[in-house]
């Protein structure tokens, strides 16, 4: 069995989150993630106040364990939704692409336990200072939003800044990587691609065909131009996005290309104008299983790889 402190500080079986996927993470998926033993998370990504509410009534219809909510900090709703999760006083908070310092106040007199996602050492120490229970540490391998430090490299480094747990992102998708993670000092992992096949994720098929279909250089980053580079499948749209940001093209025309891209990919799977965001680690993911087998398997495999670790010892 493996156990670590972000079990008993969250009440949950295995020291595991699922990533908040934007148009993917939604109220059903995070409970499957929840009754599997990890911890669900719901993206509140762009979506406003009333669409979060009503995730959250779905995750607690369908779970009495603990859950959580992702509110990504670039969002133009963001100021509503963090007022809506200190309202229904989620259990967990994660927040992303940004500095979560000016919610935090709120966020912990409601009684939430605040867990940011960094993808640097000065961030692990900004929310370490204001009141953070743990930081999860993003390493660039992940999909979406990503940092230039890859997670072998942040991993220790965070984990040298802060007294707080910290959990790894970023190219985590089996039992060696999560062994892998512990030994750099992580007390558990989140997951993202991996979970975007679990059955109970309602993504399109054709996303989850293409990530079931992947290798292990089917990812591009792009975005770089404007700021926020973001990880996804090499799609025809992705190689022409990635050209046009070297082009002359201005920055509001492009903007103007990748505009509601993820939606296009998630709900529609639109393989043409579709923006599929993923994680390096797309390239070892070749079944879809229900979530809580997707945890077990990780575990199983963790446990047997941590175990055998000693052989090296003499
Ligand atoms: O946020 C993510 N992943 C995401 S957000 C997203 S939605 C999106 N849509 C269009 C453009 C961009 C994003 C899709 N995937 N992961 C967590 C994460 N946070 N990765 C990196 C960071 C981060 C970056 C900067 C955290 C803090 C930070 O601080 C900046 C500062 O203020 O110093």
């Amino acid at each position: 069995m493996i156990k670590s402190p972000i079990c008993e500080l969250l009440g949950i079986e295995y020291p595991i989150f699922q990533g908040g996927m934007a148009w993917i993470a939604d109220g059903k998926l995070a409970a499957a993630v929840s009754n599997g033993g990890g911890l669900g998370i719901i993206s509140a990504m762009n979506a406003n106040a009333e669409y979060l509410k009503k995730q959250i009534d779905i995750v607690r219809e369908l779970t009495d364990k603990p859950f959580g909510v992702n509110i990504m900090l670039m969002s133009p709703f963001a100021d509503e939704v963090a007022e809506v999760v200190a309202k229904e006083k989620v259990p967990v908070v994660t927040t992303g692409a940004g500095n979560p310092g000016k919610y935090m106040k709120q966020w912990l007199e409601a009684g939430i336990k605040v867990i940011p996602v960094v993808a640097s050492t000065a961030m692990a120490k900004m929310v370490t200072r204001a009141g953070a229970s743990a930081i999860i540490a993003e390493g660039g391998e992940s999909g979406g939003h990503v940092g230039e430090i890859t997670t072998m490299v942040l991993i220790p480094q965070i984990c040298d800044v802060t007294n707080l747990p910290v959990i790894a992102a970023g190219g985590i998708a089996d039992g060696r990587q999560l062994a892998a993670a512990f030994m750099l000092g992580a007390q558990g992992v989140q997951v993202g691609t991996r979970f975007l096949v679990a059955t109970e994720c309602s993504v399109h098929q054709n996303y989850k065909n293409k990530i079931l279909k992947a290798t292990d250089i089917s990812t591009i980053t792009t975005g770089k131009r404007l700021g926020h580079p973001v990880r996804s499948l090499k799609t025809p749209y992705s190689r022409d996005y990635f050209k046009a940001e070297y082009s002359d093209m201005s920055d509001e025309e492009l903007e103007k290309l990748g505009s509601g891209s993820l939606y296009r990919a998630a709900i529609e799977g639109n393989e043409e104008t579709g923006c599929f965001l993923s994680g390096q680690v797309a390239g070892m993911i070749h079944e879809e299983m229900p979530a809580a087998e997707i945890i077990r398997e990780i575990f199983t495999e963790g446990e047997k790889t941590l175990q055998g670790a000693c052989a090296w010892v003499k």
